[in-house]
């Protein structure tokens, strides 16, 4: 509070907002921004045309609780201490982000997805979703403890609660607010209104969904592949049932649907009847049945995302018309990347690209010049230094990250940005069965090894083959970058004090 009390309420009031908005799930290759041209996404494109995109961003542990963690202590997991969702307890007395600017005057406030398991702190407000959180009238944890369902679709819900607490906040001091939605996480329930949107669309698979996984050992043991039904469930993510007889579908997802008012419930089942029947008159197997998964998976979590488009619309024309956005920093985010049928998957947790990148989009408050493209390497640990930075807070110096401030105001970073980026997923053995690995990323190359129960290691060209196809650790011609990206790698484990690097 005594750095609060030696500003001026004129100094307060130049400090900018910011609204933090985090999505789940929602991978770059799901955005028109980021060249999709199946799904239009044109509020959250406005957001890139009039700020930044950033070509280059990637998460440390590409899992929910621990990407949260990671942003909001500016730390590598093995240093926040929330290395995966199955066994983490975020340890919330310890140094964050929110804490320091809330130190500093800021107002801050919490809403949607936490995932943290304990309670939140640093924040003045907050109210979250327990765990995953519901599509339909979620149930909320409140800050008073209390608990109940609020009536709506989660991404409208959280972000009526998002304009609400805008509008009750102290106007004369800066806020910094977190919207971290649900959307577009798995099983992608639609928004009632967009049932049967993008129905017609037919969405053209990667070049590499038939992927064979040769030559990469973690690939070939994992559990999340379109085409296997133990990993993509029809009766749960696909939602395929014997018409009229839902005894099949998986209870789970049932009791998602159960929660819908009874005149929505059954324009829900109507539509999906619908879409069941059509699959049992085609009687599909092979690839052919492979190819209908797709489809459906490609068209519901399209759907999800159109209503996450919509309420980033609303949420922008909220600041506008109140005269907010000169003065405000918008973030919109993902805790992590997703796999779009490349390599044949859904989910996430592999170093591959899609699912260690994240998309960055940034509008920025008055003052910060830069827009466009920014293709620097930035990571989710960056997100703390920066907002404390653009906040005038000095950034401690345990905090691992990166302030991007450098970037956003213009400066040239040429020689002087990070030239790789660490990355070390541990969530093994787990859903998915993606194997514990570590790995280092450079411009050009990438260096993975996958440990535990397996002892594998992977090197990729990401020039030459850039959807990671190709793993060339033990082809003679690249022996040299092997050794570069070793030596690169014990730097980067001794840097970020990782217990797992060579004594
Ligand atoms: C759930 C999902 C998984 C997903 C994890 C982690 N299964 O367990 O598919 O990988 O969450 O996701 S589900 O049957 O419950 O849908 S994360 O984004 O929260 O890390
Ligand atoms: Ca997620």
């Amino acid at each position: 509070m005594a750095a609060m009390a030696a500003l001026s309420a004129q100094a307060q009031s130049q400090r900018p907002n910011i609204v933090y908005i985090m999505t789940d799930d929602h991978t770059a290759q799901a955005l028109s921004a980021y060249g999709n041209s199946h799904l239009q996404t044109p509020n959250l494109d406005r957001i890139a045309e009039e700020g930044v995109l950033f070509r280059n961003s990637f998460v440390a542990n590409s899992l929910s609780g621990p990407s949260r963690a990671c942003m909001l202590t500016g730390k590598h997991s093995h240093i926040n201490g929330f290395t995966n969702n199955e066994h983490g307890i975020f340890d919330g007395s310890q140094q964050t982000m929110p804490k320091l600017l809330q130190a500093a005057g800021y107002q801050t406030a919490l809403i949607g997805k936490w995932h943290l398991v304990s309670e939140p702190t640093g924040f003045d407000h907050w109210d979250i979703l327990i765990g995953q959180g519901e599509y339909y009238n979620p149930l909320f944890h409140h800050q008073d403890g209390s608990k109940s369902i609020e009536k709506g679709y989660c991404t409208n819900v959280i972000t009526d609660k998002a304009i609400n607490w805008m509008e009750q906040r102290d106007k004369d001091r800066p806020f910094i607010l977190f919207v971290h939605h649900k959307a577009c996480h798995r099983n992608w329930l639609p928004e009632l209104k967009y049932l049967r949107e993008y129905e017609d669309q037919t969405f053209e698979k990667p070049a590499n969904f038939w992927d064979n996984y040769e030559g990469r050992i973690a690939a070939q043991q994992q559990e999340m592949a379109i085409a296997s039904n133990h990993d993509m469930d029809l009766a749960y993510d696909t939602k395929a049932y014997l018409p009229g007889d839902q005894t099949r579908l998986s209870q789970a997802y049932i009791n998602y649907v159960e929660r819908l008012e009874p005149e929505l419930k059954k324009q829900y089942w109507t539509f999906y009847d619908s879409i069941s029947c059509d699959f049992k008159r085609q009687n599909l197997t092979g690839k052919d049945l492979v190819e209908w998964k797709y489809q459906r998976y490609m068209r519901d979590y399209a759907k999800v995302t159109r209503t996450l488009d919509d309420n980033v619309g609303r949420l922008m024309d909220y600041l506008r018309e109140n005269g907010m956005l000169e003065n405000t920093l918008v973030v919109y985010t993902s805790d992590q990347g997703f796999y779009m049928g490349e390599h044949g998957w859904f989910d996430k947790r592999f170093m591959y690209e899609e699912s260690l990148s994240t998309p960055l989009l940034m509008r920025l408050p008055d003052g910060y010049k830069r827009r466009g493209e920014i293709t620097d390497m930035v990571q989710n640990i960056d997100y703390a230094p920066t907002f404390l930075e653009m906040a005038g807070v000095k950034v401690p110096s345990d905090i691992q990250g990166k302030s991007l401030v450098p970037l956003l105001k213009g400066e040239k970073t040429i020689g002087k940005w990070r030239d790789a980026i660490y990355y070390h997923f541990h969530e093994y053995p787990a859903e998915h069965a993606v194997k514990r690995h570590y790995g280092v990323r450079t411009e050009r190359y990438k260096l993975i090894h996958f440990y535990n129960d397996i002892d594998a290691w992977e090197l990729y060209d990401l020039q030459e083959d850039p959807t990671e196809m190709k793993n060339v650790y033990d082809d003679p011609a690249y022996a040299k970058v092997r050794k570069q990206m070793h030596k690169k790698l014990e730097q980067m484990q001794k840097m970020y004090k990782d217990p797992i690097a060579k004594k």
